[in-house]
């Protein structure tokens, strides 16, 4: 059973490896390649350096990256996943963003998931499949450094302070990487 651990001022991280079953991860990281309607994503003008794809509940609005989305409902391999995730977490969800590396140039920079709309002290989830990549927590302040290796199933939970103290990324890596798909389930908080 994966445990709780304490970050600095207050953030909270969870990180199970062995979330999804090797057969079961398998399955998923198929169906999540083929199946999602996957597209690169324009920022300004500059395409992102990975795929995405999202879903939330029917007619919730949100944004990402400065792009505005309403909700289309879940399919239900999505659904079972979500309500997997809650349980392990503690947490409910109502959107996911979904990312798509498709090899080591594909990436995300440093940010925080921190957007009024997720509220106080989001819990956000990732849930890894396909190439093992590395995810990197830096602390604002003090720039101490957190690495974890994401594996093909495994879970990472990040809760408590830690959008507010801690930034998070998924660097380029020269490694010779595969493709990888995250899942991150969200609470967007509705007025
Ligand atoms: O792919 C990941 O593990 C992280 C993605 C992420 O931080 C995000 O979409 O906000
Ligand atoms: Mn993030």
């Amino acid at each position: 059973m994966a445990e709780w651990i304490e970050i600095r001022d207050g953030g909270q991280l969870l990180y199970d490896p062995d979330f999804c079953s090797k057969e079961k991860a398998d399955a998923l990281f198929a169906w999540l390649r083929n199946e999602l309607p996957w597209k690169q994503e324009k920022v300004r003008g500059t395409p992102l350096p990975r795929l995405n794809a999202w879903f939330a509940d029917d007619g919730l609005r949100y944004s990402y990256s400065g792009l505005s989305h309403t909700g289309t409902g879940w399919l239900p391999e999505l659904e079972e996943i979500k309500k997997e995730v809650e349980a392990a977490s503690g947490a409910t969800f109502n959107s996911l963003l979904l990312n798509f590396y498709r090899d080591g140039k594909d990436s995300i920079g440093f940010h925080t998931d921190a957007e009024p709309e997720l509220g106080e002290n989001p819990v956000v989830v990732t849930v890894s499949f396909g190439s093992v990549r590395e995810f990197v927590l830096k602390h604002k302040k003090s720039k101490e450094t957190l690495k974890y290796r994401l594996g093909h199933g495994s879970l990472l939970v990040m809760g408590g302070t830690s959008q507010h103290h801690w930034l998070h990324a998924l660097p380029k890596t020269e490694e010779e990487v595969g493709e990888r798909i995250s899942l991150t389930f969200r609470r967007i908080v509705t007025a």
